[in-house]
């Protein structure tokens, strides 16, 4: 038993290139008395790892060069000396993009015994649908019968937005890079309206087709040009939720856009950025909810899973040009 690693070889200029990662083998280390050895099946590839790749200190450290790649794992015990862990548990936790490692458990929890698949601990049921919960009920607090825009629509946390929305009673728009990702919306998914913003000549004018009222909530998943349409359709007391903005994060400058502020003085409207581990003291409860949703059939997901560690990069690079539908994970066994 030998562990597989990706590691950051070098910091990536723009778009992330599978050179920018290097996979190496080393002997799987063995725990000591407070800490377990734990098996990889699912790890997650996510957009903000983009920003974990800078030599920037933000909300978190930057992963070094030479560090394995950080992101959201689950997996099995395989070997443990962890008082609260035992073999054969499964657990949730972030220890990166590798196929084996010893934890002293901080930032793991086991996962309870489940009728969903161990990998959605990773997306409807971990870190994206939280985001999605919190980000909409929370920071957005949507009304029936308003409109919600949201981009990145068919992604991991733009499809449980959507969904959410038209559970309390919003006629939901969404927005996505793809005919079958918009059709995905509007046959399976119970969105109102959807569009491909890449086959769009003038995405305003499509915007406002399909909001020919105006928008109410606005949760950004993506900014740039999308978001510009959107400022300028918003109505009075919109909310606009950023909760990220996926266009930017391989730009090596700060793009200068059209400055769109003004429409918030006249539509006295609310813009607000938030992160997901705000609110991880409800995490336990907003899970409860989306489980039962799960039940009751009021919210579906997609996975797309790729094969193999050494897949990881590709698979994350496949973020930035759309490849995913629903939640991204790589499997390793
Ligand atoms: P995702 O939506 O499953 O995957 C990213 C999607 O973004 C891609 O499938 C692609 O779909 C779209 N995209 C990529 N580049 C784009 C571009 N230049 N313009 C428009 N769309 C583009 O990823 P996710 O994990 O659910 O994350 C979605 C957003 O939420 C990201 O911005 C992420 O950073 C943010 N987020 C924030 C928090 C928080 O705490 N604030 C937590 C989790 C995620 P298309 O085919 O539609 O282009
Ligand atoms: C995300 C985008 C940004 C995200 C977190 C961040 C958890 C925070 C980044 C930072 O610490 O700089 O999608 O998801």
């Amino acid at each position: 038993m030998r562990n597989q690693q990706v590691l950051l070889a070098s910091r990536p200029e723009g778009m992330p290139q599978p050179s920018n990662f290097k996979i190496v083998e080393s002997d799987i280390a063995r725990p000591q008395p407070g800490q377990f050895l734990v098996q990889t099946h699912y790890l997650s590839v996510d957009p903000y790892m983009r920003g974990r790749m800078r030599d920037v200190k933000s909300y978190a450290d930057p992963v070094a060069i030479g560090e394995v790649m950080v992101g959201g794992t689950v997996g099995k015990v395989i070997e443990s000396q962890h008082a609260r862990y035992r073999p054969d548990d499964l657990v949730v936790g972030s220890w990166g993009w590798q196929s084996y490692a010893v934890t002293d458990g901080k930032e793991c929890y086991r996962l309870p015994p489940s009728e969903a698949p161990l990998s959605t601990a990773l997306g409807v049921r971990g870190m994206p649908g939280l985001t999605a919960y919190f980000g909409l009920l929370e920071i957005g607090k949507p009304q029936p019968g308003e409109t919600v825009f949201v981009t990145a629509a068919a992604g991991a946390v733009g499809s449980l937005v959507g969904q959410i929305a038209k559970i309390h009673g919003c006629r939901v728009v969404g927005s996505a890079g793809s005919d079958a990702k918009v059709a995905h919306l509007i046959d399976d998914l119970g969105f109102d309206v959807a569009f491909n913003y890449r086959q769009s000549s003038d995405v305003a004018a499509e915007l406002y087709e399909c909001c020919p009222t105006g928008i109410d909530l606005f949760f950004d998943n993506v900014g740039g040009a999308l978001s510009d349409a959107a400022f300028a359709q918003i109505n009075q007391s919109a909310r606009v939720v950023i909760c990220g903005q996926i266009d930017q994060y391989n730009a090596d400058s700060p793009p200068q856009g059209p400055r769109l502020l003004w429409h918030l003085i006249v539509k006295r409207a609310r813009v607000q950025g938030f992160l997901v581990f705000d609110f991880v003291d409800r995490y336990r409860h907003a899970l409860e909810q989306i489980d039962q949703w799960m039940r009751e059939g009021k919210v579906q997901y997609r996975e797309t899973v790729v094969d193999g560690l050494e897949n990881a990069p590709n698979a994350f690079i496949g973020l930035f040009r759309g490849e995913n539908l629903g939640k991204q994970l790589v499997r390793l066994i």
